[in-house]
């Protein structure tokens, strides 16, 4: 075979899926008090996909819980895994018809005031401990969709470990809101987060995480907040200006005093384009790259495209093929974990075009 065959088909990014992430339908998400259409869609994964019919796809494997338990509390991961069933006997959907676990009391320090709370005894009101916001519904298939999630996720990992230079993760639901033991912002578990951990856990001594999702990953600058050895860098709509995550995603937000400047955030104004975003991410990959990190994972949101309802950025699909570009130019073995990106008609050309530069970089 030419060479030039045999190094065209080495670079080209596989596609890691499951059809069980299409089981999440969360129909409804709850924003200030009224239920409109959900954004985070099951057909977000078939937009995806078609955009990349010409690619290699690999099904997901499934892995136990080791590494998901070093990124998430156990209790929570079992909370998720059964508040469906205990709501299903609630019997809120007889008695409001409401199938979905939508909480309505959030035990916060407004409530608990420094004093250790019981665990509330029914569902309705124990729905609201690991939840903080109103809009993260969990029904029939979510817990099956994010766990498959998490599971592209170590399965893109594993490949990289094995030597694929490159492999695209399509997790859905996302991940990058999700801390240790909580869920919000359309994500259950911490899909990039647990890709970061197996990569360490494959011999990696220091993994940087660039998120270029439009909103701040702060569930994963969390996780990784006391811990040097996974950089966490994200480039986002300001929150300052009102935007989801709202608390965090500020440039002060540094990293705990263990791993003070293994955090760096570049919050951008609205309306920002092509060429300060790209200038932005181009600082994080000069951070990375100075970090000493030996592995990369790119928490690749692509609602930061100009027709994005989610967002107020105006990346374009030349922007993502050059975000592909700086990241791919690093030269670590990557995962790239999707995260946001809720406009169907531009969202697989995002990704494509990400990739297409990434794999060239
Ligand atoms: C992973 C990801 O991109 N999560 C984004 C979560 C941001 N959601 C905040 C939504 C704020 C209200 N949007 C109005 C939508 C009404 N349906
Ligand atoms: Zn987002």
């Amino acid at each position: 075979m030419p060479d030039i065959l045999v190094h065209a088909v080495s670079v080209s990014i596989p596609v890691v899926w499951s059809a069980e992430t299409r089981l999440h339908d969360p129909r409804h998400e709850v924003w200030v008090g009224v239920a409109t259409p959900a954004t985070e869609i099951s057909s977000r994964v078939d937009a995806i996909l078609e955009a990349l019919t010409s690619r290699r796809t690999v099904p997901a494997e499934p892995h136990d819980d080791q590494v998901l338990h070093e990124v998430h509390r156990p209790d929570f991961v079992a909370h998720l895994a059964s508040v469906h069933r205990d709501w299903l006997a609630g019997p809120y959907a007889d008695l409001v018809g409401q199938g979905h676990v939508v909480p309505y009391f959030f035990p916060t320090p407004a409530l608990t005031q420094g004093m250790s709370p019981s665990p509330a005894t029914a569902v309705h009101a124990r729905a609201g401990a690991y939840c903080y916001d109103t809009m993260t519904l969990v029904g029939p298939g979510t817990w099956e969709a994010a766990r498959a999630a998490v599971d592209c996720a170590q399965t893109a990992a594993d490949l990289v470990l094995a030597g694929e230079p490159t492999a695209y993760a399509l997790c859905r639901p996302p991940g990058h809101h999700a801390p240790r033991s909580g869920y919000g912002g359309s994500c259950y578990l911490n899909n990039a987060a647990v890709a970061a951990v197996a990569l360490r856990a494959g011999g990696h001594e220091r993994v940087g995480v660039i998120d270029i999702d439009a909103h701040h990953g702060n569930g994963t600058q969390a996780i990784f907040w006391d811990r040097a050895d996974v950089c966490y860098g994200s480039v986002h709509v300001d929150p300052g200006a009102g935007w989801f995550p709202h608390v965090f995603g500020y440039a002060d937000e540094r990293g705990g005093a263990d791993a003070r400047g293994a955090n760096l955030n570049l919050p951008l104004p609205e309306g920002t384009g092509d060429a300060e975003w790209l200038s932005a991410l181009a600082r994080l990959a000069d951070w990375v790259r100075e970090g000493g990190c030996s592995a990369l994972v790119v928490s690749l949101g692509v609602d930061a495209g100009a027709e994005d309802p989610e967002s107020p950025l105006l990346v374009t699909a030349d922007g993502f093929e050059a975000a592909g570009g700086l990241l791919g130019g690093l030269g670590l073995p990557s995962v790239l974990v999707q995260e946001g990106g809720y406009h169907l008609p531009s969202l697989g050309g995002s990704v494509a075009a990400y990739l297409r530069g990434h794999e060239a970089g």
